[in-house]
C-alpha cells in the first residue's frame, strides 16, 4: 500500500511475446504415432493403476486424465489400454520436438517444462518482423524466420489474428498499434510452428500467445486440442479482466500450498488439505480485492522457512496477470548421463558382467546421441564431433543382503567413481567393442572397490552407470556448441520437410534399458531434461544428413524412385 492507502498494481512488462506450446494428450500421441490404428480408438495410457493420460476419443466418452483404470473401463469398456511405464519414448520424442521448436529461436530463450510444454520467447523475431512489415499489403505478408536469409520464412495473411482470440476485440484494426501488431505476428508464428509440428512430426499441439509465461500458459488452455489462443490485451485493465474470473488454483505459478493458505485466509477457515489439486473456491478477483491482501501481507502469509524471498509481491503480481519470469535459455549439454536397471538379485560375476555390458552399450549410445554433432567445419563430409566429454565414470549399486548373510548390511545405494577412459570417445569403433573394454577396464575394477571383503557374494537389486563431470569441448565454449546445435536443427528441418514421421522411423536402439523415474514430473529437475540433440546419419544414396529417426522414411523416399 502507498501512503494514501491505495494498493498499487504491480508494474507490467508488455514488450515481450511468449508462446507456450502444449502437445495434445502427449503420451497417447506417442503411442498413436507408433500405431496409427489407435488414432480412431479411445486410448488410455496406463501407469500403475491410473491413466497418465488418454486421447481425445477417450475424453469424448468422459474418460479423464489421472482417472483410475477401473473407473475408466467402467465408463468406456472399449478403452484400449497401453502401457506407459517406460518413459523413454516420451522423453526421446519430447527432445526431438523441443529441438525443432528451439531451432526457431533467435535469442536461445526456449524452455521445456516437463515433457510436453515448451515456452519460446520470440520477442526479437516479432520486433524484426514488425520492422519489415508492409502495412499496405497485409494479406500478402511474408514472415521472416531469419535475418540473414530473406528467403527463410513463410507467407501469411496478416489481415487477422491466427486462431482464437480472447480479451478485447478491437472495433477496427489499428496497424499503428504495436501491441496489436506484436500479438498478430505472434499468432501467425505460433500457427506456422504448430503446423510444422504436425506435418513434419505428426504431433498436434495447443499454443497460447501473450506477453508473459503465466498469461500464455493460461490463455493456451482455453481452446484444446489442436488450436491456439491469443490474449489480446492493450492495458492493465484488459489483463486484469482476463485473469479475474479464474479460480486461484488454475493460475500458473499458484501451487496447491499457496492456494490453500490464501483460500483459508480469505474464507477465514481451515480448508480440507485433502481436497483435490484443482479444487479451488476463490477467484483471482476475490483475492485481489480482498481488503487484507497486499504484497506485504502476502509475504507474511506465504513466507517463512522454505519459502522464496519476495513471494508476496510475486503472488500479488500473479493476481494481476503480472509475471516477470524470463524464459530460460536451454542448456546445451546435460550435466550427466546415466543408465540404470533393477534386478531381482544378480549373484554371479558373469551375470553382473553381462548386465554391465548391456548398460554400457546403452550409455555409449546415449552419449553419442546427446553429445555428438555433425562437424560442419571438417573437410571430411559427414564427420562428427563431441560437443562435451564427461570425465568421470560412476558405478552405483544396491545390493540386498541374503537372508543368512553375516556381512554388514547396507540397503542404500553405494557408488565408486573413476576417470572415464578416452577410448569411449572413439566414434569409429563399434559400440559393443567399446562396451566390452569399458566393462573389463573400468567397471569391474569399480565393482571390486565396492566389495566389502574378498569372495563376497552379490545380491544386486540395482546397477546404475553414470558419465558425469561434463566438460564442454570441441568448439571451445558453450556458445559455440549451442550455435552448432541450432544450425544442425535448422538444416535438419529443411531436410525433413517432405517426411512425416511414423513409429517405424524411431531409432529403436535409443531405448534405455530398465526403469525410469516413477513420477514423470520429477523429470523437471532431471539435469538431462533441457538437453537437446539427436544423432544424424548420412544417407548413402544422396549424401544428405538425416536424423536417425527419419532414416528409414528417407530410404523409402528413394525406393519410390524420387
Ligand atoms: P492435454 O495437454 O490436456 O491434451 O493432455 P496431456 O496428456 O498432454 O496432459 P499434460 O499436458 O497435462 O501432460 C503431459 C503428459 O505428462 C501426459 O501425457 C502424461 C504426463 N502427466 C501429466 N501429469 C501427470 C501426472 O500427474 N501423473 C502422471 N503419471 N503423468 C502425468
Ligand atoms: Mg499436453
Amino acid at each position: 500500500m502507498d501512503g494514501t492507502g491505495v494498493k498499487k498494481p504491480p508494474k507490467r512488462q508488455e514488450g515481450r511475446i511468449i508462446l507456450q506450446f502444449d502437445y495434445d494428450c502427449f503420451y497417447a500421441q506417442v503411442f498413436e504415432q507408433k500405431n496409427p490404428a489407435l488414432k480412431s480408438k479411445p486410448v488410455g495410457v496406463k501407469q500403475k493403476n491410473i491413466l497418465a493420460t488418454c486421447n481425445y476419443n477417450a475424453r469424448r466418452h468422459n474418460v479423464k486424465k489421472l482417472m483410475l483404470i477401473s473407473e475408466a473401463k467402467k465408463i468406456c469398456p472399449d478403452l484400449v489400454l497401453v502401457d506407459g511405464e517406460d518413459l523413454t519414448p516420451f522423453r526421446d520424442m519430447s527432445k526431438i520436438l523441443f529441438n525443432f521448436l528451439r531451432s526457431h529461436s533467435w535469442n536461445g530463450k526456449a524452455e521445456r517444462l516437463g515433457f510436453d510444454e515448451v515456452f519460446l520467447d520470440v520477442t526479437d523475431i516479432i520486433e524484426y518482423n514488425m520492422f519489415c512489415l508492409n502495412r499496405a499489403s497485409m494479406a500478402e505478408s511474408f514472415f521472416y524466420l531469419s535475418k540473414k536469409d530473406p528467403e527463410l520464412g513463410f507467407a501469411c495473411d496478416l489481415t487477422s489474428v491466427a486462431g482464437c482470440v480472447v480479451g478485447v476485440t478491437p472495433d477496427s484494426v489499428d496497424l499503428e498499434n504495436p501491441i496489436y501488431l506484436r500479438h498478430l505476428l505472434g499468432s501467425h508464428l505460433a500457427q506456422f510452428l504448430r503446423l510444422k509440428l504436425e506435418q513434419d512430426f505428426g504431433y498436434t499441439s495447443t499454443c497460447g500467445i501473450s506477453t508473459n509465461k503465466l498469461l500464455s500458459k493460461l490463455v493456451g488452455s482455453k481452446n484444446k486440442p489442436q488450436n491456439q489462443t491469443t490474449l489480446l490485451a492493450f492495458n492493465d485493465e484488459d489483463i486484469i479482466n482476463f485473469v479475474d474470473g479464474h479460480k486461484l488454483r488454475t493460475i500458473p505459478g499458484m501451487g496447491s500450498k499457496i492456494t490453500h493458505l490464501l483460500e483459508s485466509h480469505i474464507l477465514s477457515k481451515e480448508l480440507d488439505k485433502d481436497s483435490g489439486p484443482f479444487d479451488s473456491l476463490v477467484t483471482a478477483r476475490e483475492a485481489r480485492l480482498h481488503p487484507t491482501i497486499s504484497p506485504s501481507f502476502l509475504e507474511t502469509l506465504l513466507g517463512g522457512p522454505g519459502a522464496e524471498r519476495g513471494i508476496g509481491s510475486r503472488v500479488w503480481g500473479f493476481l494481476h496477470g503480472v509475471d516477470p519470469t524470463e524464459v530460460k535459455e536451454a542448456s546445451d549439454v546435460p550435466s550427466q548421463i546415466s543408465i540404470e536397471d533393477t534386478y531381482k538379485g544378480l549373484e554371479t560375476v558373469p551375470k553382473i558382467t553381462e548386465e554391465l555390458h548391456k548398460l554400457s552399450c546403452s550409455l555409449i549410445r546415449r552419449m553419442r546421441v546427446d553429445l555428438v554433432i555433425l562437424d560442419d567445419g571438417s573437410d571430411i563430409p559427414g564427420s562428427r564431433k563431441w560437443i562435451a566429454r564427461p570425465r568421470t565414470l560412476r558405478l552405483s549399486i544396491r545390493s540386498w543382503p541374503k537372508a543368512d548373510a553375516t556381512q554388514p548390511q547396507n540397503f542404500g545405494r553405494v557408488s565408486r567413481s573413476g576417470p572415464l577412459p578416452n577410448f569411449v570417445f572413439d566414434l569409429k569403433t563399434d559400440i559393443e567393442e567399446i562396451a566390452q573394454q569399458l566393462v573389463a577396464e573400468a567397471l569391474l575394477p569399480l565393482l571390486r572397490r565396492l566389495q566389502n571383503e574378498k569372495g563376497q557374494t552379490w545380491n544386486l537389486q540395482l546397477i546404475n552407470i553414470c558419465a558425469a563431470n561434463m566438460v564442454t569441448g570441441a568448439t571451445g565454449d558453450k556458445t559455440g556448441a549451442g550455435r552448432d546445435i541450432a544450425t544442425m536443427f535448422k538444416k535438419q528441418d529443411e531436410v525433413l520437410a517432405p517426411w512425416r514421421i511414423t513409429s517405424d522411423d524411431t531409432d529403436e536402439d535409443e531405448k534405455i534399458i530398465g526403469n525410469e523415474l516413477e513420477n514423470p514430473l520429477s523429470e523437471d529437475s532431471d539435469s538431462d531434461i533441457s538437453w537437446e540433440a539427436t544423432d544424424n546419419s548420412i544417407c548413402t544414396t544422396c549424401g544428405h544428413s538425416i536424423p536417425s529417426f527419419a532414416l528409414s522414411a528417407h530410404s523409402r523416399y528413394h525406393e519410390l524412385g524420387e
